[in-house]
């Protein structure tokens, strides 16, 4: 079977050596050439538009990561079955993530950092998790484990999803109508939805408005997600503590973007959960076998859904 590594800027060469580990017998191509171009799999992160129309063999698209908003943005993708990686390492580590961002605004770390920077002693009264209420945006593979694990640290937990949602200890809110209610009392939200038509910019005036004053905002999905002018407007206004963000529309986010020095911006370069890339390749091995024996694929996304 031959296999394309398609990347719009390259740098997928760390997973060659799995994939010849994992996959014998297949012929590995990069994108681009022409070998690229005739191979039946696509492994991808972020395809330039019309490339994987223009394979004639192709018959699987494999993400190689959990989002696959880039692969489906591509208005020719050919009507070929898509699957990304599902990982609970992957969920593990954004559950240490998301529970050291909430930290950052609830033991006022933020603050901590700056006065540390200004040889600032300054100790301030600290509040116990039962009084910081934490709203998790999406309530799947990450979002659902980061809300099981900040409810265990003792955090009120609220949940918004697309369908209803029973996770115990949480109190689960679902579809466009309940996000006000969801967010009513967060002390900090966490973004973890998947990059669609429906969630792109959610993260606007009116839902970060709808915060209660001196939120924190932590972003782990997608830079779109984000107005960021709304953003920077409440955190001017003081209504906003501050945010986290680990993701963005352009990335790398560029050395002289303004956010890295916006007051209350953290910026972390799209880290918050990294799949190892053994365990990247084991999945798409696993697909190479079902697709060969025309079994049901894993992780196959809704196209329909755009999740
Ligand atoms: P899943 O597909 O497992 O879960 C998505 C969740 O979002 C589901 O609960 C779904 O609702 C909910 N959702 C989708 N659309 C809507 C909507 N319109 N309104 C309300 N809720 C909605 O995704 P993952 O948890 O695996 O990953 C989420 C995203 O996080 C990825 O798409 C990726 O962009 C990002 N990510 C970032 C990483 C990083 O390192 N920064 C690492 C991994 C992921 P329902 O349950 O009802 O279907
Ligand atoms: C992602 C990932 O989808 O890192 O962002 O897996």
């Amino acid at each position: 079977m031959r296999l394309a590594l398609i990347n719009r800027t390259g740098g997928l060469e760390f997973l060659e050596d799995h994939i010849r580990a994992a996959c014998p017998g297949t012929r590995l191509a990069y994108w681009p050439s022409d070998a690229a171009r005739e191979a039946e799999v696509a492994i991808c992160w972020d395809p330039p538009d019309g490339t994987l129309a223009d394979m004639p063999n192709l018959r699987l698209v494999h993400s190689i990561g959990a989002g696959v908003d880039r692969i489906l943005a591509d208005p020719t993708l050919p009507d070929i079955p898509v699957c990304r990686i599902r990982d609970d390492d992957l969920a593990v580590a954004m559950g240490e993530y998301c529970h050291w961002a909430t930290l950052w605004f609830h033991r006022g770390l933020d603050t901590v950092t700056r006065n540390a920077a200004a040889g600032h002693w300054h100790r301030f009264e600290q509040r116990p998790a039962s009084q910081v209420p934490v709203c998790v945006l999406g309530l799947g593979d990450t979002g659902r484990h980061v809300a099981g694990r900040l409810r265990d640290a003792g955090y009120p937990v609220r949940g918004w999803s697309r369908s209803p949602h029973e996770i115990p200890g949480v109190v689960c809110h679902a579809g466009p109508e309940a996000l006000p209610l969801a967010l009513a009392d967060a002390q900090v939200v966490i973004c973890l939805l998947p990059l669609t038509p429906d969630t792109t910019g959610i993260l606007g005036h009116a839902t970060l408005s709808a915060l209660p004053p001196g939120a924190g905002v932590v972003l782990c999905s997608r830079g779109e997600h984000l107005d960021r002018a709304a953003l920077v407007t409440l955190l001017h206004s003081g209504h906003l503590r501050g945010a986290v963000l680990d993701v963005f529309p352009q990335e790398p986010l560029p050395a002289d973007d303004p956010l890295w020095h916006e007051p209350g911006v953290l910026v972390t370069p799209h880290m918050s959960a990294l799949a190892k890339p053994r365990r990247i390749v084991a999945q798409i091995a696993e697909n190479l076998r079902r697709l060969d024996r025309g079994d049901p694929l894993l992780n196959r996304v809704d196209r329909a859904r755009g999740y």
